[in-house]
């Protein structure tokens, strides 16, 4: 039995209006406790809030009958002035009456077990309430609408129709009759597998969307690494000096183009040196390389093109996964310089020219590689481990059929698939799991 929760719903602090939520199986007598409900088919009242005798404020009352409600339970929100007392002692006079203060995500865990929301789509509003930016909000948007939930369930279908075949070769175990063709399996199995696939290798791009896609600024020292980040961000945060290696420490900074939002970071320069500060630095910059999406590799163009830079570049990708990096190698200090420049971008860090271009590069880059991925992009930790866990069993199934094991050892494994795949949208579910979801959530929602 769900218990009636109440919470304010709006942030902490002084605002125009406040807005308190209760919601559970006691709400309704609850609240005619202390307003009146909306009646004769209306959802909306303006009504006294009283607290025994006492007038507390005017509020407006919106009721919201179970099922159709956000937590499919029922469901009153109280509209009142923004005051914190106000908010306080309306809260207060609710959990007098027998509502329990709400713990973090609590209503949206109603609306998980009430089924209102699928697991993945409680998740979707988490983000949806952390996005900031435009690609980070569509993401959340799209997830909420059921995202990639269609083919989650074509993948469950497909599991489905793979083990009810093995079973039945089960039942008929005695007659040792193979009902279940063993090379259409192995296709089949293999099918499922490119389709997750599909799905984990979008992780990396989902993922760095939702959190800033991070560019990493390599090259060697007094390139202009700090100044074209400090001309990027328009603002002088990092030092700048015409003495190499002044940048020892990675700095890292937000700006926000296009709807996407970048983490540019600046990095010490690739040089080896005895300075063990310096060492440090130049191993950063490494890891950043290997961290980033993008990576805009700058030289200084008063200098020879040399093919040892692009040896360089290709020396530092090494065993990086290539499919993953977006790079750009850029000309700095293009205003000392006449043109023509070798491929990629030139500008300068100090008169600014050229700079639109590599914004305007960043972000057609990163806007094909969404569009590569169809829409369907995983941007959940939670979800890209379940995969995973899926891609092994299915690993195991895989093996077991070229090895001929009997249908009831490879069943197994199959359940053992469908059972991570169900944990996605929590049709497969733990206390734990949704302790550490909900948890993620702010109290109110
Ligand atoms: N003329 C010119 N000088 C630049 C440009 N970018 C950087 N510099 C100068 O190059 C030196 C090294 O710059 P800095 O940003 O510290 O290089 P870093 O070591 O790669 O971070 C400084 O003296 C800068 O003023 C540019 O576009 N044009
Ligand atoms: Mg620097």
């Amino acid at each position: 039995m769900s218990r009636t929760i109440a919470a304010v719903s709006t942030p902490p602090g002084i605002g125009g209006i406040a807005v308190v939520r209760l919601s559970g199986p006691d709400a309704i007598p609850i609240a005619s406790r202390h307003v009146s409900l909306p009646a004769d088919g209306r959802s909306h009242s303006l009504s006294p809030f009283r607290i025994g005798h006492t007038l507390l404020d005017e509020v407006v009352v919106t009721l919201f009958p179970a099922p159709h409600s956000y937590t499919g339970l029922d469901t009153v929100e109280f509209s009142c002035h923004g005051s914190l007392y106000v908010q306080q002692a309306l809260l207060q006079a609710l959990l007098d009456s027998g509502a329990s203060l709400a713990e973090p995500g609590e209503f949206t865990r109603q609306a998980f077990l009430n089924g209102r929301l699928n697991l993945s789509q409680a998740e979707a509003v988490a983000d949806l309430i952390d996005s900031t930016n435009a690609a980070s909000h569509r993401l959340a948007i799209s997830q909420l609408r059921g995202g990639y939930a269609h083919l989650l369930a074509q993948l469950r279908q497909q599991l489905v129709d793979l083990t009810a075949l093995l079973e039945l070769e089960l039942d008929f175990s005695d007659e040792d009759v193979e009902f279940a063709d063993r090379r259409q399996l192995r296709s089949l199995v293999a099918e499922l597998q490119h389709n997750i696939t599909r799905l984990v290798d979008s992780f990396s791009l989902g993922n760095a969307i939702k959190r800033g896609i991070p560019v990493a600024i390599v090259g060697k020292p007094n390139v202009g690494k700090s100044s074209l980040l400090n001309a990027l961000l328009d603002d002088d945060r990092a030092i700048v000096s015409p003495i190499p290696g002044t940048t020892r420490d990675t700095i890292e900074e937000t700006l926000t183009l296009d709807g996407l939002s970048f983490r540019f970071i600046d990095t010490a320069g690739l040089r080896r040196t005895d300075d063990p500060i310096e060492t440090i630095g130049r191993d950063r910059a490494i890891q950043s390389i290997r961290r980033a999406t993008v990576i805009l590799f700058v030289r200084d163009a008063t200098e020879p093109f040399s093919p040892a830079f692009l040896d360089e570049v290709h020396q530092l990708l090494d065993g990086i996964p290539q499919q993953d990096k977006i790079t750009f190698i850029v000309h700095n200090k293009a205003d000392l310089t006449p043109p023509p420049y070798p491929s990629g971008i030139a500008l300068s860090a100090r008169t600014g020219q050229g700079l639109d271009q590599l914004k305007q590069h960043l972000v057609q880059a990163v806007r094909q590689r969404m569009d590569h991925t169809e829409g369907v992009m995983l941007t959940n930790l939670r979800h890209l481990e379940a995969l995973r866990q899926v891609q092994q069993a299915l690993n195991h199934v895989e093996q077991g059929l070229a090895d001929n094991l009997p249908a009831d050892l490879v069943a197994i494994d199959l359940r053992d698939a469908l059972h991570h795949l169900g944990t996605i949208t929590g049709q497969v579910t733990s206390d734990e799991v949704l302790g550490t979801i909900f948890s993620r959530f702010c109290i109110g929602k």
